[in-house]
């Protein structure tokens, strides 16, 4: 269902003049960049894509076609039985160091059948990632996550450990520099409150 409001989105903005919602990933992150395509009834789908300076493409696969690949610059497809449209999914990774507007370009999209040979398909297009990192949020001991430190939050802790199933911010709640929660991380909260200069990490 997910795919399909994807690819419903993707037609959407590929054939209408609005342009494309640009999309994010963090330094060192990957994300999936899709690339629908149409035209002819192919067997084989032939892509050919450059990434800018501080992107790779590592890896990819096409929704609907049987099997194939997608290596750092060039992909190829097969199906029977013949498909007439679909959607190239590139994964894309950006290096720990970019930063800033940077392009994925599909150069080449063909695809093969035997009555036709060889036919440019619609759809070769420039894709644009913003590399970002990811906004800090992060408010150190907020274990309830409501913007402030309290006793609550120490509660919150225990009774997470307890298994209780509470709401937990987990990464709020790991809060002593020891990586994991357990009975510490409530117990810095409760002596951060009682100002036994304790700070929360
Ligand atoms: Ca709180
Ligand atoms: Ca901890």
């Amino acid at each position: 269902m997910k795919k399909l409001l994807t690819m419903a989105l993707a037609c959407i903005l590929l054939f209408s003049s609005v342009p494309a919602l640009a999309q994010t990933v963090a330094p060192g992150g990957s994300v999936t960049v899709e690339f629908p395509f149409s035209g002819a009834s192919i067997y084989l789908l032939e892509a050919e894509y450059t990434a800018a300076p501080g992107l790779a493409v590592t890896g990819g696969d096409v929704e609907a076609m049987y099997g194939g690949k997608a290596g750092k610059t060039r992909a190829l497809f097969v199906n029977v039985p013949a498909i007439s449209g679909g959607t190239l999914a590139l994964k894309v990774t950006a290096d720990a160091t970019a930063s800033g507007d940077l392009n994925v370009n599909v150069t080449k999209l063909r695809g093969y059948a035997p009555s036709s040979g060889w036919v440019d398909l619609t759809g070769a297009v420039t894709k644009t990632l913003t590399v970002q990192a990811a906004s800090s949020d992060r408010i150190p001991g907020d274990a309830d996550d409501n913007s402030m430190v309290d006793i609550d939050d120490a509660l919150t802790v225990l009774q997470h450990l307890a298994g209780w199933g509470v709401a937990i911010n987990l990464e709020n709640a790991d809060c002593d520099g020891i990586a994991g929660i357990n009975i510490d991380d409530a117990l810095q909260i409760l002596q951060n409150l009682a100002g036994w200069g304790v700070a929360l990490v």
